[in-house]
């Protein structure tokens, strides 16, 4: 038994996630999760909402909100889908909260001490009608390379071209219009990622066993152009962690915060403290300090592409940087995008489909089990009405649901709602129990290794073996010749429900615990001896014909959605 801390990247608060924020780091840290614990480990999995910087404080103003309040409501929003969705987080906290304020602070300071951090002067973009500085999102106007009068300060969404705000010609304040802006000399906050350089490389180099998805991020930063560029980490925001050096007032300062991708990772740590603070568990030091017991821990983060550079690089720098001992990743596990229908899920545009209307549709199990079985692991993946039709009919309908319903209803009406008694197990059966013992090996060896989409190709499988299993030996034929011999197919195959439960659990928990219930198990129990899990229902155990587990997506519901979702959301 080991013990695992999970965090997987935490969502921006700015309204409710799509299939591809969530395919792309909480489920499959999910997955992840589940299946640990089951193995019997020792587990803390973390999430939170990423409550700062200008998204937030937009999203509020759009909404009418003071941010404060805004960002309160939709952390509620967010959590109740993300239960609803099955998400077994420990701990789901806020990085606005008190603790990471406080270690955010305390970073800064330690980081300042040591050396790592450069008061630089910059020229602004200032507005004196708001009385302000105005960063990127706060100032709008035509881009310089296309001629798009809505560019953002930073970044053109008609050519994506990347800008700086002074690039933008004739600018203007996205807060009140106005357009008497002037360059102003402002101080902010530099990391010395330069400085890590070396130790990051080195780091990365001895990380021999991660994704190269995640290693060949990190290189290319590491070492494009000229290396690795040091990052301004405070911005002239009201919304976020005020910039103090520690407890101290830092001179110059004053009006600033943190940016938000400085106090965001942190917000892995502090989420811990909220966990302890908030009367779950009694000990956050154990699973972050080195000098505390953490050298123990294995601590494995999810996150999509676009995040690795923050935490191969930047997190770790911080971390690093503090030369304090404080537990470092041990695995980071990244994946590529799910497009939707020949283009993007688009927050901003409300393009495909959100958490929330997914499941105002289909269970979430649907859901889990289409995602995680088509995680875009190796490359991008895309969501079709079509693909996802075609995989829950198959897999969860016509393999997994008929198997269980098949035998259970065959069991009810030839021997009664208990395990028939009569008969041995033959060649056919021991064949079985062999495969299965295999499969289930190669099962574990996937998902200890994060290799979901094997693991999901390898759970697929061991539910097929029974359904082969079941068209060879045909106890409704066999019946007729050899009741016993019968009873016997039927025992076996009634046994493999609970297995099957068990192994399923992590893809699709709210199934799995109807086949449990079904069959009167208490308890999720893992299967480390598969002949031995496969003789947990004894002759004469009583169970019941479960509901229908999955139904089939019909053509007119899938026409129905895939016209639903054509657009975009209002
Ligand atoms: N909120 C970006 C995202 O949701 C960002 C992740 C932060 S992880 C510390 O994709
Ligand atoms: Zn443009």
């Amino acid at each position: 038994m080991a013990r695992h801390l999970i965090t997987s990247a935490i969502p921006y608060i700015n309204g409710i996630k799509h299939l591809g924020n969530l395919v792309g780091s909480q489920l499959p840290a999910d997955l992840y999760a589940r299946y640990l614990r089951a193995r019997g480990h020792e587990v803390l999995f973390l999430c939170a909402t990423d409550e700062h910087g200008t998204p937030a404080e937009l999203a509020a103003a759009k909404a009418g909100k003071p941010v404060a309040e805004y960002c309160g409501e939709m952390h509620d929003v967010q959590a109740d889908i993300a239960a609803r969705f099955g998400l077994s987080f420990d701990h789901f906290g806020r990085s606005s909260s008190p603790q990471n304020r406080r270690l955010t602070q305390a970073f800064a300071a330690r980081l300042a001490d040591e050396g790592l951090i450069d008061e630089v002067e910059q020229q602004q973009i200032y507005s004196p009608t708001d009385g302000r500085f105005l960063p990127d999102r706060y100032v709008e106007g035509t881009c310089p390379n296309c001629g798009f009068e809505d560019a953002r300060g930073d970044q053109c969404d008609n050519c994506t071209k990347q800008l700086d705000p002074e690039e933008l010609v004739s600018p203007r304040s996205t807060i009140s219009g106005a357009t008497d802006l002037e360059m102003r000399a402002t101080k902010h906050l530099m990391l010395r990622q330069s400085a890590m350089k070396d130790r990051l490389d080195q780091w990365i180099d001895s990380k021999v066993d991660w994704p190269v998805l995640t290693t060949s991020i990190a290189k290319k930063w590491l070492h494009d152009g000229d290396g690795l560029q040091d990052r301004g980490i405070t911005r002239d925001l009201s919304w976020g962690v005020p910039v103090r050096r520690g407890d101290a007032e830092w001179p110059g300062m004053e009006g600033k915060v943190f940016y938000v991708w400085f106090d965001a990772p942190i917000e892995y740590i502090a989420c811990a403290q909220e966990w302890v603070d908030a009367g779950k568990g009694s000990d956050w030091g154990r699973w972050w300090r080195t000098d505390q017991g953490a050298d123990d821990v294995r601590y494995t983060q999810f996150m999509g592409k676009d995040n690795v550079p923050f935490h191969t690089l930047s997190f770790p720098s911080t971390i690093m940087g503090s030369n304090e001992p404080w537990k470092l990743v041990d695995y980071i596990k990244s994946f590529n995008f799910l497009n939707y229908e020949g283009g993007q899920f688009s927050t901003s545009r409300g393009r495909g489909v959100f958490m929330d209307q997914a499941l105002e549709i289909l269970p979430a199990d649907y859901w889990r089990w289409w995602l995680l079985s088509r995680v875009p692991e190796t490359s991008d993946v895309e969501f079709t009405w079509e693909t996802f039709q075609v995989d829950v009919n198959k897999d969860l309908a016509d393999v997994l649901g008929n198997f269980v319903s098949r035998i259970t209803k065959f069991c009810r009406s030839k021997f009664g709602e208990a395990v028939p008694e009569a008969g041995s197990y033959g060649p056919a059966e021991e064949a079985l129990i062999a495969e299965l013992t295999e499969r289930v090996a190669r099962y574990q060896t996937q998902m200890d290794a994060i290799e979901l989409r094997k693991a999901a190709q390898e759970l697929r499988a061991i539910w097929a073996a029974g359904n082969e299993y079941l068209q060879a030996q045909a106890p409704w034929s066999t019946f007729k010749t050899d009741p016993d011999k019968a009873a016997a197919q039927v025992r076996l195959a009634l046994n493999l429900i609970p297995l099957y439960a068990n192994l399923s659990a992590p893809f699709i928990p709210d199934a799995a615990a109807k086949m449990l219930r079904a069959m009167r198990v208490a308890d999720m129990v893992w299967p480390e001896n598969v002949p031995e899990a496969l003789a947990l229902l004894p002759a004469g155990h009583g169970f019941e014909v479960p509901e229908v587990l999955f139904a089939k997506i019909s053509d007119e519901d899938r026409n129905a959605w895939s016209e639903r979702f054509a657009g975009t959301r209002d």
